[in-house]
């Protein structure tokens, strides 16, 4: 295998999905999800946070046309992250300073979603939003509701803290996808206006900024390839060299927060290239990676794709929970030591695991190796499923592996973990991040290159490949998949990490956890011999020495007080005997210790009664009210 054998993931237009257990979520997105956001976008939702996001689209295109017609215009201050109606005049900007984001990734899970259910009348809700964004954005191209209400002479001044360069990242992704969704270019035209303001503003001979929160690389490349406009790549290539150059670009700035020259909280302390592992804040560090990674395989940049391999490495080995989860601690939301995972702080926001699943695809079209397609599935089942309630109406932005609702309450160090789901958050950037990934993971399923299809997750669908047409479907415990293709053509079947044993029904060579045969007009079984078990993670994790976790298929399991009764820490599991699936359980032989009477006593052996410790997959923890939570126990 050369280092570039590249693939590339099929189109959501080419892959319909038909998996029961996918279907009723992405049709919870669907039904409750998008429609709740659409009214919470408006604050039209009782006793959840007020959003103001469409609010601030009004104030800002009547701060706009005031501004055509030369009418005096009242400036207020640009100097915070959040703007209440108690910090903040009633004409000013409202909410969080990266509002419109939500917006945009609102469209963006509609575009999404109307490509596997046409619905007219969503379409309808999505273009008054967008002529709602339109309308706001100013002649020069520029759209961003804090600045242009608050003070547009201020614009650009504060790239570490603000979010304008974020907030065109999502605009510009949502306006990618609606146009492929409807071939509307009108948010497109929006998205590319401003994107054309950017690469006049920044670059050599330009300003030397960056932004403080990466996504616009990543989305100026996506607007690359809409539209080949190669500036837009340019430019994108241009943030990330100038990123972590000495001196520092936010040195020249104002800053609302001080960060003395200490830029790991945005991954700027030393260029990107010259990084190998991940730190400062979770979210932005995947999504930087993951504009890395795009370019890396666009230039088939060796040096930025060995830069990704050795923070990808960091990540996978040393920064991930068994959840997926990513961004260990509260103190800035942020990627913590190598092997620093606790379970009761543990930060591990919904929108990080998003954000790994991004940088982990693009990874794995750059290379061939089912580690990539393991993150993705590990995050997916655990930490992305568990983010939205069962309801499709509550939302966990942190998503801890222990929780003791008490310790929410009482320690303001563990004020970030919340014992149940929110119904909307002020700062709501998971929720809608969120559905556009589950709404478009149809992309997540197949990759296909010169010579290969890569069947990439186990999620019943058919799919139109160049080659011919695919389906995978599953039938009395088994996976079946049927090709149908004009010639032979090379099948790479990931399996899975946690499978250790798998039959199919022909011969195959093992490559880099792929089972690679040819196939062309075939009927191919496979068994994946799915069981619990029981896991552990590296001793190297002090969180976790002496315990151990339950686990079936990509779920990982945990145990909830409603179940087990309270005091989880007094369980323990009998490792000799074989958890058993049990109408969606998993119970397993274990022990449960006797309340010590005194503090401190002589050592003794507790005592302890035989029980039965029953699992729930961890995704669905939290939908039975406020209870503690544990992923690993005692052995
Ligand atoms: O700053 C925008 C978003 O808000 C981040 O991605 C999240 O971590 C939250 O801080
Ligand atoms: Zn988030």
């Amino acid at each position: 295998m050369n280092t570039f054998n590249f693939s590339k993931h099929l189109d959501i237009k080419n892959v319909r999905i038909n998996d029961t257990f996918w279907n009723s979520i992405i049709k919870l997105v669907k039904n409750e999800v998008i429609p709740y956001q659409y009214l919470a976008l408006q604050d039209k939702i009782d006793g959840a946070e007020k959003s103001f996001c469409i609010e601030n689209f009004i104030k800002a295109k009547n701060t706009k046309n005031k501004m055509k017609c030369g009418k005096s215009i009242k400036t207020f201050p640009v100097d915070k992250w959040h703007y209440d109606e108690k910090n903040s005049e009633p004409e000013a900007f409202k909410g969080w300073v990266f509002q419109d984001s939500d917006v945009y990734k609102w469209i963006e899970a509609v575009s999404y979603s109307l490509q596997n259910f046409p619905d007219s009348e969503l379409e309808s809700k999505a273009l008054e939003y967008i002529d709602i964004i339109c309308d706001a954005q100013l002649e020069n191209g520029y759209l961003d509701t804090l600045y242009i209400i608050n003070d547009i002479s201020k614009a650009f001044t504060n790239l570490k803290d603000h979010h304008e360069l974020y907030c065109f990242g999502h605009l510009a992704e949502a306006a990618v996808s609606f146009y492929n969704a409807t071939g509307n270019d009108k948010l497109l035209k929006t998205a590319c206006a401003f994107a054309d303001l950017i690469c006049d503003t920044f670059g050599e001979n330009k300003i030397k900024g960056y932004d403080g929160h990466e996504i616009c690389e990543m989305a100026l490349f996506k607007l690359y390839k809409a539209t080949g406009i190669k500036k837009y790549l340019d430019t994108a290539l241009f943030f990330i060299n100038e990123r972590g150059k000495k001196p520092y670009y936010y040195d020249t700035e104002k800053g609302i927060v001080s960060t003395g020259d200490n830029y790991h909280y945005n991954q700027a302390h030393i260029p990107p290239r010259q990084q190998t592992e991940a730190v400062g804040h979770a979210v932005r560090g995947v999504y930087l990676y993951s504009a890395m990674a795009d370019l890396a395989k666009e230039l088939k940049d060796k040096e930025l794709k060995a830069t990704c391999d050795s923070i990808w490495d960091n990540i996978e080995n040393k920064k991930m929970y068994i959840t997926g989860g990513i961004g260990a601690t509260v103190d800035g939301e942020a990627f913590s030591f190598d092997y620093d995972l606790p379970n009761d702080l543990a930060y591990s926001e919904t929108c990080a695991s998003i954000g790994l699943i991004f940088f982990a695809r693009r990874m794995g079209e750059m290379s061939f190796d089912s580690k990539y397609n393991d993150v993705i599935e590990r995050a997916l089942y655990n930490t992305v499923l568990a983010g939205m309630g069962q309801d499709g109406k509550s939302f966990f932005y942190v998503n801890p592996l222990e929780v003791l609702p008490e310790a929410s309450r009482c320690d303001s160090r563990k004020h970030h973990i919340k014992p149940v789901r929110q119904k909307w958050f002020g700062c709501a950037c998971c929720p809608p991040n969120l559905a556009r990934l589950i709404s478009s993971l149809n992309e997540y399923i197949y990759n296909e290159n010169d010579n290969t299809i890569f069947i990439n997750q186990y999620i019943c669908s058919s799919a139109k490949t160049k080659y011919g047409n695919l389906e995978l479907c599953e039938q009395n415990g088994k996976y079946i998949l049927k090709a149908d293709f004009s010639k032979p053509i090379k099948i790479a079947l990931r399996i899975p990490y946690w499978c250790d044993k798998f039959e199919l029904n022909r011969s195959f060579e093992i490559i880099n956890g792929y089972a690679v045969f040819n196939c062309s007009h075939d009927y191919i079984e496979i068994n994946l011999n799915t069981a619990p078990k029981i896991v552990r993670c590296s001793n190297r994790v002090r969180a976790n020495t002496g315990k151990a976790a339950v686990t079936y298929g990509p779920f990982i399991y945990c145990l909830e007080e409603a179940d087990n009764g309270c005091d989880l820490q007094m369980l323990s599991i009998d490792t000799s005997k074989k958890p058993v699936l049990n109408n969606g359980y998993i119970t397993a032989e274990g022990y449960r210790e006797i309340p010590d009477s005194r503090l401190y006593m002589n050592y003794l052996e507790p005592r302890k009664e035989k029980c039965t410790l029953k699992f729930i997959p961890y995704y669905k923890w939290g939908n039975r009210g406020e209870n503690e939570m544990c992923v690993y126990v005692r052995v």
